[in-house]
């Protein structure tokens, strides 16, 4: 398998825990847009829809679609995401998580509030990715940002709703910092983007991204989250994962095989879509 990024961009994201992929997907603008355009029309009851106070454009957000989204299917199974994975997780297999899509209509004044990924989830483990695909221009002051070196703290902040409300009450979890107020004590990097450029980030990189002040141009983004060597499905007794994968049946620990989680590459062999999906 040809390799598709150089040693720096690699080194890049093993040290910051994020990275930026220039032009990676710009062949797959077109496919998620229309896959995008065919969720929104058409959304999973627990889609949620934020609104800021001054009543602007819709903060849409809504996963684990791949399945009946045929652009999705497509672009999970057939563009480069699972070389690409390979090549910053390190990892011999790289398997599906699910995708996010996260769409900020023009005026839409609703911030993404500083978070980890990780802490939302079911499942643990070293190597993780998620590709943050934009399919407008994205400027820097309205970008996705990072703080550099974050994933390497060692430590779970308390996962809310993108609207302050915690997931869980009890999670026995600490409040992420107050970033915005205390900007210079931080790393923060983010870059101005193109559609079809990608964000590459590890999940445990703490991250966050303004409201869509423009007054006319959307932000839509794809957010494709890949899990590699040595990732485990778990579960904490109480607790309220998002997503919530109610029809799993694994137990604590489990390697994670189950439909909802297809391989997508395993030894450098690209897998096909399961024929129950296709
Ligand atoms: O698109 C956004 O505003 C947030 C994206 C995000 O948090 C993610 O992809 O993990």
């Amino acid at each position: 398998m040809a390799q598709r990024l150089d040693q720096d961009t690699i080194d890049h994201f093993y040290r910051d825990g994020v990275t930026v992929l220039r032009g990676v997907f710009r062949n797959w603008v077109d496919t998620l847009r229309a896959g995008i355009a065919a969720n929104m029309a058409d959304p999973n009851p627990n889609a949620r829809i934020y609104r800021g106070d001054d009543g602007g454009g819709r903060f849409f957000v809504d996963y684990c679609s791949w399945h009946r989204i045929a652009e999705y299917k497509q672009f999970i199974f057939e563009s480069p995401a699972a070389e690409i994975g390979a090549e910053l997780m390190q990892s011999e297999r790289v398997q599906l998580f699910h995708e996010h899509i996260l769409v900020k209509e023009a005026q839409a004044g609703v911030p993404t509030p500083w978070h980890q990924d990780m802490p939302y989830y079911c499942i643990d483990g070293p190597k993780t990715l998620s590709l943050w695909i934009p399919l407008d221009a994205v400027p820097r002051e309205r970008t996705l940002e990072f703080v550099a070196g974050s994933h390497a703290w060692d430590k779970r902040f308390r996962p809310q709703r993108f609207n302050g409300e915690p997931l869980n009450a009890h999670d026995g979890l600490e409040d992420i910092p107050d970033i915005d107020n205390h900007r210079d004590d931080y790393p923060i990097v983010g870059w101005d983007l193109e559609p079809g450029d990608a964000v590459a980030f590890d999940y445990r990189t703490v991250h966050g991204a303004p409201p869509n002040h423009s007054a006319s141009a959307e932000r839509r983004a794809f957010s494709l989250r890949l899990v590699g060597d040595g990732v485990r499905f778990a579960r904490h007794e109480g607790i309220v994962t998002s997503p919530p994968f109610p029809n799993l049946t694994l137990q604590h620990g489990d390697e994670l095989v189950a439909d909802e989680f297809p391989m997508l590459l395993e030894n450098s062999r690209k897998i096909a879509a399961p024929e129950a999906v296709t």
